[in-house]
């Protein structure tokens, strides 16, 4: 009887219209004459939530009963965006849903609307955590996702006369229908102090944590379902919240403004994400934000373990957890901690446990993205924890040294310390040396942490080196942004694409079918119709929806290389202003992103895409052939608009320096044209689609790294090259700044005098040629359509599902728990 279906979980349309209502009244206490349309929107979230409950605590059980071998992956992001319609589809509520508001004269896309972005990440990382939830409860694996309950995510983007100007997100201001607070589960956490050695009753020489400031980790539950399955797992995410002890020492001592005070200091932990994407900042709240949810984290999964195990030799066999870059690599020293210190451990027992159950992925070859804490702050906020660190970067070099396996040279560049005026801690280092595997996010980004990087270790450990080339969920990027594709698609090959996308394949033949061509770009169109009504409600601009839609969104930074694009459009107005017989198929160039709040070049940039796109877009001599906008507040729930409308996909940064990308995924299944450069997963892109249907341009990293070599000067690029000194003459004169003639020196002496790091000017040339070779291509719109549809049919190796599968099997050893 306890699984019949009841109000709260049976599916039928009546009974999903009565839920509404209900939660209308008892959960939000309005009728339809009070409700607004965010209550409608919770009314429906919980009406959708209440059917995950019982998939939810099922799943739980099951892993509880069959004991299974758990996956946890510690993030430090999950950009989740919006979570109704996700959850509606993955259940398979969508229609009936659907149904039931329409026959209450509702819009259910009204209503999803009301949702605000879940934005706890910065970018592609973040975004990728939470592509991986969905398909890890999909796949039926058994995972949690652990990471910080941010009061305020990334910030929201204004632009005020073409500036970025930052203001803060508060996505929690009415409250989430998704989570579910666990009191019960929380978990103390000691920061600062000191340290104490002392001998046990047993004569043992022990160390102990005192003196140290308390703060408590809070849980809150969210449901993550799998498609098509009744897997629910659990994002687990902590929110720091004041100790009650050190509250009441300060009310007792009668200081109750310090006792306020104090609460304020330690909820600062989970208050605000750190929007710095790639560069780190080695701020101190950073440090706590860190180890407050591994701490959290560690203990949870400990916990989990010993209820169900008597001891810890079984740990690895029951327990993996990713690091998801270096950001929670405190982990390695927190599990040495509680297992030493806590639970009695010999130290080569508790080291053999955590190489064991740790697995790092790296995402960056970026120095400035290479975490180092120095030693000074890293011990004050964390005495044992540097005293760990220490023993295991002892215990690491006199292996190696004993062993003859390394030279100085080597094993000084190996440490866990890097020595010098200030000593830091290297967290790559410590996630390396405390893992069984690291891998690499594509096979060119893994290639290059073996042959640069981490070259050291990969000599002395090359067994522990592992590619897991990135991908995204084709339930949100394609089901969802996407319902005209995707219905066409499952149309003629059914709906087995959904769970296995290598079944895209299927679309090949179609490439050369006229009416599915037709079909296709009469989707494509109705795309460009969508996002063209944000752009104009938003820019004010009216876009042609016969241009090509050439977009580029992405964090703004300069290896990405904004500049190689909005340069060649600021060149192509400028031949469009000379040359009146100049005829280029009418462009439309989207671009979006944010930059880091302190990261002054890349603010630039985005004033310099809005100056052009002031300047060309009010020009009437070009109108119609060059159109720019800026998409503000560029986010999860925007890029579902963005990439089913795109067609041409700019993944152009310098050559060894996107690790992977992952918007290039997303565009080439959504039926975009990559222009790119051979970086990151262009490459393994490249080889899927067939090099005819991609257009590839720019230096390789071994030319790159030559040229460099050489000694490379932008001003030879700049004299020799007639389109390059137009425009950075432009540029400097004020072309792009009316009334402000030096405005953009900033960008022109980075590229002159501050020697174009990112060899912006020396792939100019190949850029702008390549380019024709795209403008070429679209004016034969069957060819271009043929392109289009095997994009989407070859890009189902970029399914993260296929990524899971790898570390489930390769790193995790972790297979699928079914449920139900
Ligand atoms: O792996 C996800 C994503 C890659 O696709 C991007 O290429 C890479 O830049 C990004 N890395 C980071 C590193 N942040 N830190 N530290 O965001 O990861």
């Amino acid at each position: 009887a306890r699984d019949l279906p009841n109000s709260r979980t049976a599916t039928d349309v009546d009974t999903l219209r009565r839920a509404f209502a209900d939660h209308l009244q008892y959960s939000q206490g309005k009728d339809e004459h009070t409700a607004t349309a965010l209550d409608r929107y919770f009314a429906v979230a919980y009406s959708v939530r209440d059917r995950m409950m019982r998939r939810w605590i099922q799943t739980q059980q099951a892993y509880y009963k069959q004991d299974a071998k758990r996956v946890y992956y510690l993030s430090l992001e999950f950009l989740m965006g919006k979570a109704l319609e996700n959850n509606l589809l993955n259940v398979g509520l969508y229609d009936g849903m659907r149904s039931a508001l329409s026959d209450l004269g509702l819009d259910l896309a009204d209503l999803l609307s009301q949702e605000p972005d879940a934005g706890l990440g910065n970018g592609g990382l973040g975004r990728l955590a939470a592509c991986f939830l969905d398909s890890l409860a999909t796949l039926s694996i058994p995972a949690y996702g652990y990471g910080i309950r941010y009061e305020f995510g990334i910030f929201d983007q204004e632009i005020r006369n073409g500036y970025q100007v930052e203001r803060p997100e508060e996505w929690l201001r009415f409250g989430s229908a998704w989570e579910i607070p666990r009191p019960d589960a929380t978990v103390p956490v000691s920061i600062y102090g000191r340290t104490e050695h002392y001998v046990d009753e047993k004569g043992k020489l022990r160390v102990r944590w005192v003196d140290a400031r308390h703060v408590l980790g809070m849980p809150y539950d969210v449901p993550i379902a799998g498609f098509g399955n009744s897997t629910v797992n659990t994002l687990r995410l902590w929110r720091a919240r004041a100790s009650q002890e050190l509250d009441l020492a300060d009310f007792n001592a009668g200081d109750y403004l310090s006792a306020v005070e104090d609460k304020d200091l330690s909820e600062n932990i989970s208050k605000v994400l750190y929007p710095n994407d790639l560069t780190v900042m080695g701020k101190e709240l950073r440090l706590q934000q860190q180890y407050f949810f591994v701490c959290c984290s560690i203990h949870d999964i400990v916990n989990r373990h010993l209820k169900m195990h008597d001891g810890f030799g079984s740990f690895p066999d029951k327990v993996a957890i990713q690091m998801n870059d270096t950001h929670p690599a405190i982990a390695v020293a927190e599990l040495m901690r509680v297992l030493v210190d806590e639970q009695g451990l010999e130290w080569d027992e508790a080291w053999e446990i955590a190489r064991a159950t740790f697995g790092y992925t790296n995402h960056t070859l970026m120095p400035e993205a290479l975490e180092r804490w120095s030693v000074d702050l890293f011990g004050r906020v964390l005495p044992r924890h540097l005293e760990i660190v220490y023993e295991i970067n002892r215990r690491f070099i006199d292996g190696v040294r004993a062993e003859r396996k390394a030279d100085d040279g080597a094993i000084s560049r190996m440490s866990v310390i890097e020595e010098g005026p200030t000593k830091q801690v290297r967290m790559a280092n410590l996630a390396v040396v405390g893992s069984h595997s690291v891998n690499g996010v594509a096979a060119l980004h893994t290639e290059l942490l073996k042959r640069e990087l981490f070259r050291d270790f990969h000599a002395l450990w090359p067994e522990k080196f592992n590619n897991k080339t990135n991908g995204v969920t084709p339930r949100r990027w394609l089901l969802q942004a996407n319902p005209g594709l995707a219905k066409s698609i499952t149309e003629v090959i059914g709906p087995e694409w959904l769970t296995d996308a290598t079944q895209l394949r299927r679309l090949e033949p179609l490439a050369e079918d006229a009416g599915f061509r037709r079909l296709f770009r009469s989707v494509k169109r109705d795309n460009k119709a969508r996002l063209a009504e944000i752009v104009r409600a938003e820019n004010g601009i009216t876009l042609d929806l016969d241009s090509i839609f050439d977009v580029q969104v992405k964090r703004i930074h300069e290896y990405k290389r904004q500049l190689l694009d909005v340069l060649r459009v600021a060149s192509e107005y400028l031949r469009l202003k000379e040359d009146r017989s100049y005829d280029p198929y009418p462009r439309t160039y989207l671009f979006g992103g944010k930059a880091a709040p302190g990261y002054a070049m890349a603010k630039w940039i985005i004033k310099l895409v809005n100056s052009v796109a002031d300047v060309v877009n009010h020009d009437v001599d070009v109108k119609g052939r060059v159109t720019v906008a800026f998409l503000r507040n560029y986010r999860v729930s925007l890029a579902e608009r963005i990439f089913p409308a795109a067609e041409v996909s700019e993944q152009i940064s310098t050559a060894g320096k996107e690790a992977s990308g992952t918007g290039n995924m997303k565009f080439a299944l959504n039926g975009a044209l990559t222009i790119g450069t051979l970086d990151g997963a262009n490459v393994e892109i490249r080889e899927e689609v067939g090099a005819e249907n991609f257009f590839l341009f720019g230096l390789t990293v071994e030319q790159v790294a030559a040229l460099k070599k050489r000694g490379y000067d932008p001003w030879e690029w700049y004299r020799n090259d007639r389109r390059i000194k137009q425009v950075l003459d432009a540029l400097a004169s004020g072309v792009f700044s009316p009334g402000e003639p030096g405005l953009f020196r900033p960008i022109v002496d980075s590229l002159l005098n501050g020697g174009d790091p990112y060899l912006v000017l020396a792939d100019f040339a190949a850029y702008c040629a390549c380019q024709e070779e795209v403008e070429k291509a679209y004016r034969d719109p069957e060819h271009w359509t043929r392109m289009a549809i095997l994009n989407v049919a070859r890009t189902g190796k970029f399914s993260s599902d296929r990524t899971i599968r790898e570390y489930a099997e390769e790193i995790w050893n972790v297979p699928p728990v079914r449920v139900g």
